[in-house]
């Protein structure tokens, strides 16, 4: 973790730098970060190996959300000005990842990234791009943790904690978002879509808001995505550009787009 630490620190002094023989691209914390992650193996459930809840650091292995959470947490201490000390790092994670920013068991884990958006938005850590950008809007249903308890280690054998989520998810659910319809994406993205921004794809799986999440990067003026690949099994850039990802998914929808907060 210290090396990944201290090497973002250097990164980020850059303005510019290859990712591919032909390509560059404007250093930005988020990036500069993210691209720090390339070929890191994909595990899932990595929040979940102890009996307690705790704040995990294990940037060794991620999924498409932790990639996401360690990634912002080492941009806000870019920005913090901070010499990446991990103890800043520990709490930058914390407030990105609970709600209120404060652990309080298995349930204050901000399991929804509908509630991770709006939570994080009123701790100041992002915004949301997509409210003033588009003008459709998608309503928010969730329940899918409370009805597949069996799929959460802490949901399977704990009717309490299936209980509090269930409570969650009434008080997440009935809002409208913004998003942008998958069909309304070009190849070329929009200019208002930066590199570093924070992609997430809406779905139309029943019971679930959000499906996936990545960092935005432009590849030849086409947009992509950096993103923990369950396929690839690893940290990318995808090659395939996001307008085609997004099309090869009938169940995604579409997307929110956020950005870390200077
Ligand atoms: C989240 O899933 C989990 C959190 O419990 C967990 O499954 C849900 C509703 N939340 O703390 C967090 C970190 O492990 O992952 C994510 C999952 O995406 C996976 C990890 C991926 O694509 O790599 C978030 O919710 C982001 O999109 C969804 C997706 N969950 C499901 O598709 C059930």
């Amino acid at each position: 973790m210290k090396k990944i630490i201290l090497s973002a620190f250097a990164i980020c002094a850059l303005t510019t730098y290859t990712i591919a023989q032909d390509v560059t691209v404007e250093a930005n914390p988020m990036l500069s970060n993210a691209l720090l992650f390339l070929n890191t193996p994909y595990a899932a459930n990595t929040l979940d190996v102890t009996n307690n809840e705790e704040l995990i650091v294990n940037a060794d292995e991620v999924d498409c959300t932790t990639f996401v959470e360690y990634v912002l947490a080492m941009a806000l201490c870019d920005e913090q000005g901070d010499d990446m000390m991990e103890s800043d790092f520990a709490t930058n994670l914390e407030k990105i990842r609970y709600r209120n920013g404060k652990i309080d068991g298995y349930t204050s884990r901000l399991h929804y990234i509908t509630e991770w958006v709006s939570d994080n938005i009123k701790k100041g850590t992002i915004e949301d791009v997509t409210a003033s950008k588009s003008k459709d809007v998608i309503p928010v249903f969730v329940n899918y943790m409370s009805t597949h308890p069996d799929r959460y280690k802490h949901l399977a054998n704990s009717p309490e904690n299936v209980a509090k989520m269930s409570q969650i998810e009434k008080q997440i659910s009935g809002q409208k978002v913004s998003y942008i319809p998958k069909e309304k994406l070009p190849q070329d993205g929009f200019p208002w879509i930066k590199n570093g921004d924070i992609i997430a794809f809406t779905t139309n799986t029943s019971g679930l808001d959000i499906s996936h999440m990545g960092i935005a990067i432009y590849l030849k003026g086409n947009l992509h995505l950096i993103h923990a690949s369950s396929r690839d099994k690893k940290v990318i850039v995808d090659q395939v550009a996001l307008y085609k990802q997004l099309d090869r998914d009938k169940h995604i929808t579409g997307i929110r787009v956020l950005r870390m907060k200077k």
